[in-house]
């Protein structure tokens, strides 16, 4: 063994190549990319020989034939490193379009060395707003456009277009192309992309994200023609609140730079300028997101996207410069995409119209095919579910039309699918179709849109009901991620609600890759914050009333920490310190004696408030106060992360200081709440972010059970409460009553809703109820992923699966099976690779299956039913080298494994 491992210290190349290389936040072979300074990940292959990396090399050149002797950009050499993930580039500066192929190869724990990995690559977009020679283009819309809903401006959807003719033949080809508005774009008939309602929602006064496409196969020698459809999307209509940083009124415009190398090597550019023409009497002729489309095929326009087509009466467009106040930056994270179909289950007919269930609320749009007669209005309504007596429940959408409106040219089948509104819906209607035809499911198909991300855990267990919150905590996050993270995606709303994303967070990242969604996001929550530090309620911020809420800035401090946790990106924190730290300012300036006196959402839809309000019986102050308190705590570790010794002893100080003040104004010497509402809040408050002395924390938490029990242990928990629900009891070691929560059936609880079919979570508790019909609140969402925040702790303590140290460096594999069930299991794609956890009991055992991903440890802690004599593979554990006993003396045998598959099994005492 010896002899074979020195042996292969030599420089042969025996291990197998790393996998998943990716870039910054998760990105394979991107183009168009925004980081000029990107990280670089990979993964160890699964394999006996790796259990960790002792060195690895970078080798980054501006071709692939440079690899990998001759790398021009940047040869890392070799360096010695258990790191493998979020690797910073300190090669030469890469510019705007730069190609950059890249690979790597590690040395394993023995200093073997592996092959080079499969070069990757990527190409920037342009990164800087002089590389733009285009200029903003379009109608003048406001003329003529409608005054929709509370006489809000709505433009009209615009078609623009320009021919182009080329002398030579075409080598390679890329657009770069933005709106203010969203937009679809064709070259020659065809569509570029699968886009959707591009380029997304971000902070439009100072950044609009631009999209990159290589369109080398689309053009042509000779003549050549770009049209785009544009609509007014996030950027102005109806969605905006009140006075939006930017100016919502003017009219949408497009940017676009077609950048084309022909075969002699010359340079041709085509850009968006006043050569453009466009017109606004096409077959769109409404577009909204809140209200929907109205598409009249009696306009469409042949070939308008072709060389075929007289645009002699188009108007002239309105050129405008690029402001250079707004940064055009490559888009950061995926864009939209048609994800799933879902086929009606059930057909209902009423009054002359046809009713489509897909038997899962879900946020997109139909794609409908259904025989019509010419000049008849085919009407497409939606709705989350339906009253008990068959009619269509809309009242929840408020003043959000959400209606499509399709008129036919011709008899016969149409096809169409709208395409600059999104809607929330489970149940579709139809009316106006050619009632000669009998309906047929397939007339209609549910298309799931939302930001391109994949699946990136599971988790399942023996319960029904368990695994239907499951899916609705999952169905939650897909309808909410379209582009930004929403409240919900259906009423007149759909806003980046911050302290919905700041529940939230931790369990859409075990559920989805959406590590670059948040980066995203972030982003513009820094582009969003003002000057005196204050987060605006939603991001971007669509009401410009300057106030933030605790609870819900304080995603400005939480979300970076947590993400951070689960992915070890140093990175995230450094780009967030600054305004983490704003943030703390923010909460000094509002309080006094360090008593926090900001505007608070507070404990949002607490269930049964003693005082009716929506912001539940949990002190405003208190709730302040414990924000502030957890932020400076955030604060102060990221400083340590980040190695900045004097800033964390600042911020564990004000920290302190806050905690006290904190424990004296709302606390007693016996550890209970004084001078407010004694709520469950109150107590999981002060628990969760640790801030009474020691002496009194038991107390505070037997008051806590008392509060639980009085509530025949229901929660009585709103937005910010519940999430540390399942936290504190956890801590607390109350494991039993956890499940007892979350098992709980009558309301409030999560399987109540369950229990009236919700398919996903809901804004209430009790939303709707089969006993008393909907909630009479119009503010009534059925697709509000908050309380779906139990998510985290149902992966971490139910399939066991929980960060010990940051990105899964060490893992802890910690489940906590209980009667309620038989089996669990969850699974994840770490940084390293995939982690699982499967148990489950029968006939008096218990079994524990768990793979822990190369370059990284497990800690498995065995819950307390099993006895201390626990067999791996059927052998003793003692006589296994890649198990380490930690304490096999408590309640619970732990043990440390190094990286591999492992059987445990054992006696259940
Ligand atoms: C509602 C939103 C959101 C919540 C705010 C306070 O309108 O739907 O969920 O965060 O109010």
């Amino acid at each position: 063994m010896v002899a074979f491992s020195q042996m292969s210290c030599s420089e042969k190349e025996t291990l197998n190549s790393a996998e998943n290389l990716t870039i910054s936040e998760g990105f394979k072979n991107p183009l168009g990319f925004y980081d000029a300074n990107p990280t670089f990940s990979w993964q160890l292959p699964v394999s006996e020989l790796n259990k960790s990396q002792s060195a690895y090399q970078i080798v980054v050149a501006s071709s692939p034939d440079l690899l990998p002797n001759n790398a021009d950009l940047w040869n890392s050499e070799k360096q010695e490193t258990n790191q493998s993930v979020w690797i910073k580039y300190d090669g030469k500066p890469l510019a705007s379009r730069q190609k950059a192929y890249w690979q790597i190869k590690y040395w394993n724990q023995d200093d073997e060395v592996s092959q080079w990995s499969e070069v990757n690559h990527f190409e920037l977009g342009l990164l800087k707003n002089s590389d733009w020679k285009a200029k903003w283009v379009g109608l003048d819309t406001a003329k003529d456009s409608i005054r929709g809903r509370g006489k809000v401006l709505i433009h009209k959807p615009q078609y623009l277009r320009k021919g182009f003719e080329l002398s030579n033949d075409i080598a390679s080809a890329r657009l770069y192309i933005t709106s203010k508005g969203v937009f679809d774009v064709s070259i020659n008939g065809e569509n570029v992309s699968d886009d959707a309602m591009s380029p997304g929602f971000t902070t439009y006064d100072k950044r609009i994200e631009t999209l990159t496409y290589d369109v080398t196969n689309l053009i042509e020698s000779g003549q050549n023609t770009i049209g785009v459809e544009l609509a007014s999307g996030w950027y102005s209509g109806r969605l905006l609140w009140g006075t939006t940083p930017w100016d919502n009124t003017i009219s949408p415009k497009v940017l676009a730079q077609l950048e084309m190398t022909m075969k002699d090597g010359t340079k041709e550019v085509i850009v968006s300028d006043k050569g453009w023409k466009g017109m606004t009497n096409g077959p769109l002729q409404f577009a909204e997101i809140y209200d929907g489309e109205i598409y009249n095929a009696n306009k469409e326009m042949p070939n308008w996207t072709t060389n075929n087509f007289d645009d002699k009466d188009w108007a002239k467009v309105e050129e405008a410069e690029i402001d250079n106040q707004i940064q055009l930056e490559p888009k950061r994270h995926k864009t939209v995409q048609n994800k799933i179909e879902l086929t009606p289950q059930v057909i209902t007919e009423k009054d002359g119209a046809v009713i489509f269930d897909l038997k899962q609320n879900m946020v997109g749009v139909p794609m409908v095919n259904v025989p019509m007669k010419k000049g008849d209005t085919l009407k497409i309504r939606f709705a989350e579910m339906l009253s008990p007596d068959g009619t269509f429940y809309t009242k929840n959408y408020r003043s959000a039309h959400s209606t499509d409106y399709y008129i036919a040219a011709k008899d016969g089948d149409i096809s169409y699918m709208p395409k600059f509104t999104f809607h929330g819906f489970r149940f579709v209607e139809l009316s106006g179709f050619d009632t000669s035809k009998e309906p047929v499911k397939n007339w209609v198909t549910g298309i799931v849109q939302y930001s391109d991300f994949d699946d990136n855990g599971r988790f399942t267990s023996s319960h029904d009901k368990l695994n239907q919150l499951q899916s609705n905590i999952v169905w939650g996050l897909r309808g909410n991620f379209l582009d930004i993270p929403t409240d919900c995606p259906q009423r007149n709303e759909r806003l980046g609600w911050t302290g919905d994303a700041q529940v939230f967070g931790p369990t859409s990242m075990f559920n989805a890759d959406v590590y670059s969604f948040w980066a995203s996001w972030l982003q513009s929550v820094r582009e969003a914050q003002l000057e005196n530090g204050a987060i605006p309620w939603t991001v971007p911020d669509s009401r410009g009333n300057k106030i933030a809420s605790s609870g819900w800035g304080d995603v400005c401090t939480i979300i970076p920490w947590k993400i951070y946790m689960r992915t070890g990106d140093i990175g995230f924190l450094e780009d967030n310190f600054a305004m983490m730290k704003d943030w703390v300012a923010h909460h000094e300036l509002k309080s006094k004696n360090y008593i926090s006196n900001m505007m608070s959402f507070s404990d949002w839809l607490q269930p049964h408030p003693e005082n009716g309000d929506t912001k539940g019986d949990t002190s405003r102050n208190l709730i302040g106060t414990a924000f502030f308190a957890h932020s400076a705590k955030l604060t102060a570790q990221t400083a340590q992360v980040l190695g900045e010794n004097e800033e964390q002893a600042k911020y564990e100080a004000l920290y302190k200081t806050v905690a006290k003040a904190f424990d004296e104004k709302y606390f007693d010497e016996t550890g209970k709440v004084k001078g407010v509402t004694e709520t469950q809040t109150s107590y999981l408050l002060a628990l969760a972010f640790d801030l009474l002395p020691e002496s009194k924390q038991k107390n505070a938490q037997a008051n806590l059970l008392r509060k639980l029990k009085d509530a025949d242990n229901h929660l009585r928990t709103g937005f910010l409460g519940t999430p540390l629900l399942s936290q504190v009891l956890d801590d607390m070691g109350e494991i039993d009553l956890i499940y007892k929560l979350l098992f709980n059936e009558t309301y409030p609880s999560w399987f109540y809703s369950i229990n009236q079919g919700a398919t996903t979570i809901w804004e209430r508790w009790n939303s709707y109820s089969k006993k008393e019909g909907f909630n009479p609140m119009n503010m009534n969402s059925l697709n509000h992923y908050a309380y779906g925040a139990i998510g985290e702790w149902m992966y971490e303590r139910i399939g066991g699966i929980a960060p010990l140290e940051a990105g899964y460096k060490v893992i802890r594999i910690a489940p906590e099976p209980r009667e309620q069930l038989k089996s669990a299991s969850a699974s994840l794609n770490t940084p390293y690779g995939k982690v699982s956890s499967a148990w489950e009991t029968e006939n008096g055992a218990f079994k524990l299956s768990i793979i822990v991903p190369p370059n990284t440890s497990s800690k498995v802690v065995f819950p307390e039913i099993v006895a201390n004599e626990i067999l791996l593979n059927g052998v003793s554990l003692k006589d296994n080298p890649d198990i380490e006993l930690l304490n096999t003396e408590g309640n619970h045998v732990e043990v440390l494994t190094q990286p591999g598959t492992y059987s445990f099994i054992s006696k259940i005492k």
